[in-house]
């Protein structure tokens, strides 16, 4: 291209590029020019919004010069990309980040300061990009930062949603859900007008026979939405690549659909129609591990799939390579299930639009395709409604059922006298209605499928998906233990304690490679060191103190033992095991006397976390917590010795926040049911340390950290099956301390008796699935140890600066590395310029 450029324009084009800001000078310059032209305001009108907005013009600015040539690198140099499909992109803020990746926060703050601004202000301005649920969105932003910090060859590619997780209220001590319309100002993202990609829904297909003799398949009518694409710029940390997260935004096609009624002169139900193509990326389904088989979410896969796959499939033609060269050039990564007609569209590309044969399409579609799994849990597996894909897609049915037929034959071949495996691993289920398998599907399309912590994925191979184990062999099965990114998640949320790293090891590389932390760990004896380590975790909890003020009006004592609980609200998570815990301490400091109160250890429980919509038990355990909260907190024979908060509205720039303030974290899940969870990693990252049970990263965490700077209780995962049978064949007794609590829950001192019954009913009469009641002894005794480690201030700040140095494993770099060795085989493509 550049060559057929003349000289002379070439050299005007050179001597007139846009230059980077350099200085400070130079950064208020950028503002000052966006607030007067950008934003059509002045010195008189630019409040802190407006800063924001031009601040972050300027930034922006910057990432699309590094962008731009790191894209123009890329095509040139036709190197093998990942494209990581995920439906959900947790991104949280993108300011701060920007800034101190590409190391301008100290310019950035002395020019606001120069112009009347705090940075801290600015950056509190923006509103999170709350694009996901929860651990499985924020590892997808995770991701993206550290494959631009590697310098990947990446993309990632998502819905636009125009409303992200819905904010959460609470009024009353319930949750009330409000929308969360985040798209008033954004200046991260690029509308790519001229960047579309028709999809086609519904309608039927017609065999024919082309010239050469052969049948082909032609899919016909049906409806267009039209796909738009919005680019968003990911920076990496210390180096120029900047990657592109493409997100989709479905809008009507402008009249080529649906002649019919558009003719017969309704306009108002030709508007109903555009209203109806842009609900496709209208709104977030807000369900973390559950799936609910709706009609629209099917919609959005197929949309977000095929608008992306056509994408990189029109990329990849313009190389102008053979096609059995495209996994050599692609490596797709599905983020779960989600993405998996992905599979089913690119296998019919090739065949019904570039007329490959079907096997060597297949060897294509297998040979890109990876799968990543994140749960066990039997209600978040995708299951779809063999009739709704039939409608909505009725060639991608016919062709699940021939990749089924194939596959199943070759698994009969294999176990000619096994026919129960055949009805056990086929793609669909023969229930009423039937149904198709989406992991099974996205197993045989695979070359490779990835639990997310060790123990996730040897319980993936043994019970879920054990039978693949047996056809495919063990190799096509892997494990990438989860990750954080560094940057955000200990420079970024963490500056204090970052800069103290970094003065102690002599550079910021640890945040490039995280492995160096363990330099650390000859330091845990140094006084000023740790003097210095303690200051910081509290000058961070005096700053949660003082959010919790002003979120709450509760005033903590910030030298008490923070304890918090922050994530996605479920009953496998088990916060009811933790607020049940938080009610037996208040029950025995209760019973002691003022003398005996003295002695005891304080304590700030701390929850917060978005239970979904039509999550009832949910619902109830957030109501429980803060019936709890409004009782104990008022009590004055308890005082600072408990208090009991409930963080409304748990969000990443929040999580930022908490983080850093824990003294301890509650990881507590049923053991085998979190495949892995990653705030674990984040809270002990910054000085935090953890109770939790021995299940998914937990384990690992332990092995990384040591026994001794853990505190693990509960059950087994090994243990789990032979409990519950236990309660439901055998007899099943309550453990006494929790039948306390369930009785002063049942007399009405946190009200609503009513409402909690149901959760004292869950593990009393139900069973108790989540193994609560198994678990309640060792959970108690364990935060009796946390409070006696508590005391020893001096040893406890030697366990977490020992575990600190020993989390270098956790880095989402490691992460990356492992996908990029073992399962895309890409290299990273380092800029020279
Ligand atoms: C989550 C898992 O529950 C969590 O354990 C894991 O850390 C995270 O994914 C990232 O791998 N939806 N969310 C998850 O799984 C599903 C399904």
């Amino acid at each position: 291209v550049e060559a057929s450029i003349p000289e002379p324009q070439r050299e005007a084009w050179k001597r007139n590029q846009t230059a980077a800001f350099k200085s400070s000078d130079e950064f208020e310059k950028e503002v000052v020019r966006h607030v007067e032209t950008s934003l059509a305001r002045s010195m008189f009108n630019c409040d802190e919004k407006a800063a924001y907005s031009a601040t972050s013009l300027a930034f922006r600015d910057r990432l699309v010069l590094d962008w731009n040539k790191t894209q123009q690198r890329q095509t040139y140099r036709d190197s093998k990309r990942v494209y990581y499909l995920s439906l959900e992109f947790l991104m949280g803020r993108a300011l701060d980040n920007a800034m101190l990746n590409v190391g301008m926060k100290d310019t950035a703050k002395a020019g606001l300061a120069d112009l009347g601004f705090r940075i801290e202000d600015i950056i509190g301005q923006e509103h999170d990009a709350a694009l996901g649920n929860g651990g499985l969105g924020r590892l997808a932003a995770c991701f993206l930062d550290s494959l631009a910090s590697l310098d990947f060859p990446a993309w990632g590619y998502g819905l636009r949603y125009r409303y992200g997780i819905f904010k959460q209220e609470i009024i009353d001590g319930y949750q009330v859900e409000v929308p969360d319309y985040w798209l008033d100002f954004n200046p991260w993202e690029f509308p790519r007008h001229d960047v579309t990609v028709d999809v086609q829904f519904f309608g039927s297909v017609k065999k024919v026979t082309n010239e050469e003799g052969k049948s082909v398949a032609i899919w016909e009518g049906g409806e267009i939405v039209v796909a738009v694409a919005y680019d968003v710029p990911i920076p990496g940390y210390d180096t120029p690549t900047t990657n592109n997260l493409r997100l989709w935004s479905s809008k009507a096609s402008g009249g080529e659909f649906d002649f019919q009624k558009f003719n017969s002169g309704d306009y108002e139900s030709s508007v109903a129609e555009q209203q109806r193509a842009e609900t496709i990326s209208n709104v977030l389904y807000p369900n973390d591990n559950l799936e609910r088989g709706k009609e629209l979410r099917l919609k959005q896969q197929y949309f977000w799939v095929a608008a992306s796959l056509y994408d990189i499939v029109r990329r990849f033609k313009k190389s102008k390579r053979a096609w059995r060269e495209f996994p050599e050039q692609v490596a797709i990564q599905l983020n779960d299930t989600h993405p998996t007609l992905a599979i089913v569209e690119l296998q019919r590309i090739l065949i019904d639009v570039e007329g490959l044969e079907w096997d060597l399409a297949w060897e294509i579609v297998t040979g890109t395709f990876g799968y990543t799994n994140h749960t066990v849990l039997p209600e978040a597996l995708e299951k779809w409604p063999v009739g709704l894909v039939q409608h909505l897609l009725p060639r991608h049915l016919q062709i699940i059922y021939d990749i089924n037929l194939f596959f199943l034959q070759s698994v009969e071949k294999q176990f000619p006298d096994d026919r129960e495996i055949l009805t056990r691993v086929s793609i669909i289920e023969e229930s009423q209605p039937k149904m198709v398998r989406m992991a099974h599907l996205a197993i045989v399309g695979s070359h490779k499928v990835n639990g997310v912590a060790e123990l996730h994925s040897d319980l993936i191979k043994t019970t879920i998906f054990k039978d693949f184990v047996e056809i495919y062999g063990p190799d096509r099965f892997t494990n990438v233990t989860n990750g954080i990114t560094p940057r955000r998640w200990l420079h970024q949320a963490n500056p204090r304690l970052s800069e103290l790293i970094a003065s102690k090891l002599g550079s910021h590389e640890f945040l490039k490679d995280l492995s160096q932390l363990n330099k650390l760990e000859v330091l845990v004896q140094d006084k000023d060191f740790k003097k210095e380590w303690a200051e910081i975790k509290f000058a961070n909890k005096v700053r949660l103190a003082k959010y919790i003020k002003e979120t709450t009006g509760v005033n903590v004592n910030p030298s008490a033992l923070f304890d918090v609980q922050v994530k996605r609200i479920h009953e496998y998570k088990r916060q009811q095991l933790n607020i049940f815990g938080v009610i037996h301490r208040y029950l025995t400091l209760k019973a002691m006397t003022p003398a005996e109160r003295k002695k005891q250890m304080p304590r700030v429980s701390i929850f917060g976390g978005k239970a979904a919509p039509g999550y009832w038990m949910a619902k109830q355990i957030i109501h429980l917590i803060n019936a709890v909260g409004s009782v104990v907190n008022n009590d004055e024979d308890i005082g600072d010795l408990l208090k009991v908060l409930f963080l409304e509205d748990y969000n990443v720039s929040k999580a930022e926040i908490i983080c850093p303030a824990s003294d301890i974290s509650e990881h507590i899940s049923t053991a085998g049911t979190e495949a892995s969870g990653t705030s674990n990693m984040k809270f002990v990252l910054n000085g935090g340390l953890i109770i939790g049970t021995c299940d998914g990263a937990n384990i690992e965490i332990t092995r990384e950290v040591g026994e001794n700077n853990i505190f693990l209780f509960g059950n087994l995962a090994e243990d789990v099956e032979d409990l519950r049978h236990a309660h439901t064949y055998g007899s099943h007794t309550i453990d006494p301390d929790l039948a306390k609590v369930f009785e002063e829950i049942q007399k009405g001192t946190f009200g609503s008796v009513h409402d909690f019954s149901a959760m004292i009913a869950a593990v009393k009469d139900h069973g108790d699935y989540y193994l609560v009641s198994d678990d309640f002894h060792s959970y108690i005794e364990t935060h009796k140890l946390v409070d006696e480690a508590y005391r020893n201030q001096e040893e406890w700040v030697v366990k977490s600066i020992t575990a600190v140095a020993r989390m270098g494993f956790f880095s989402s770099d490691r992460c990356i590395y492992e996908y990029a060795d073992g399962i895309w085989n890409v290299e990273p493509l380092p800029r020279r310029d």
